[in-house]
């Protein structure tokens, strides 16, 4: 059965044909305007025209809180949806297709545990993207609790005298270790500001640039540890456009390493790398079924 698989991201939306659990094809853009969501949803499928014809379901996964009623932010810098923005709606109306949607990390958890070893029953996967996302698995179940929220913890706050955080709370993860919290510091930084794939070269020679992808892999790392002391993880799954951008992860693992014995965890890189979200779009559609 063919699926059309959409990931809204705060920066560009991933679309792809899925078939046999594999994605066949895939193409991406930035993301539009968030305004209309009819005008929102027409904006995808003009994208995906000659797959709606073929598909016969739409499964999203998407940046912000999912609930019945549509998405909200959470973090309205990271994408400034209009709440409750009605978009499954919107793709029913404009396709006459069942759509499924869930939000972009919880959809990736349940992807990548589908995909680990069948001794892990807990489980947590964080994104580090243009925010900072999470999903988590508990005794083989993606949980997602009373309203949607589980997962959120890009909006654990870590340091009291911490930067302010879009959720209007103030030293959040994803205020400190975030692609755009990063963007944000190295700009400070740097004139004529640099990306962040040029941040993570210069960071071979230049300390300061080594400091802030540092900041940003110790708040993921405490993170991890905070995650272990509640919830004791068998491992958790990086992705995200920083999460796996080259030698990230290590840096995550150092600082975990240096953490007590009892609130160390395993780390590993997504298995569904930068598609983990796009790949957890059309999977949930298998989340009832067994491993
Ligand atoms: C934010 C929040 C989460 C999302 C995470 C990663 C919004 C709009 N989004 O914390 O729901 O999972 O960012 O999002 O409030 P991404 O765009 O970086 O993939
Ligand atoms: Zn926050």
């Amino acid at each position: 059965m063919s699926t059309l698989a959409i990931d809204i991201g705060g920066t560009k939306i991933a679309i792809g044909l899925v078939e046999n659990d594999a994605i066949v094809e895939r193409r991406q853009f930035p993301t539009p305007l968030v305004q209309d969501a009819k005008a929102f949803a027409q904006a995808i499928i003009e994208h995906s025209l000659d797959w709606v014809g073929i598909s016969k379901r739409i499964g999203v996964s998407t940046t912000g809180l999912v609930s019945k009623q549509g998405i909200s932010a959470i973090n309205p810098d990271t994408l400034a949806f209009p709440a409750p923005f009605p978009l499954a709606q919107a793709l029913e109306k404009t396709t006459g297709l069942p759509v499924a949607m869930l939000n972009d990390a919880q959809a990736a958890a349940w992807y990548e545990y589908t995909q680990i070893g069948s001794s892990t029953r807990n489980m947590a996967f964080i994104t580090v993207s243009t925010g900072v996302g999470g999903g988590i698995i508990i005794d083989g179940k993606l949980h997602s609790g009373m309203v949607g929220l589980a997962g959120h913890v890009g909006h654990f706050s870590i340091d009291p005298n911490g930067p302010q955080c879009g959720c209007g709370q103030v030293g959040c993860v994803e205020a400190i270790a975030s692609g755009t919290a990063i963007k944000r510091r190295s700009d400070e930084l740097f004139s004529p500001a640099i990306s962040n794939v040029e941040l993570f070269e210069l960071a071979k020679t230049n300390p300061q640039a080594e400091e802030i992808i540092a900041a940003s892999a110790k708040a993921i790392a405490t993170l991890c540890c905070n995650l272990k002391a509640t919830l004791d993880l068998d491992v958790i799954v990086l992705g995200g456009g920083v999460g796996l951008a080259h030698g990230y992860l290590p840096r995550v693992q150092q600082c975990i390493l240096q953490r007590p014995n009892a609130f160390q965890v395993p780390i590993v890189a997504a298995k569904g790398d930068y598609d983990a979200c796009l790949l957890g779009a059309a999977f949930q559609f298998n989340k009832e079924g067994s491993r």
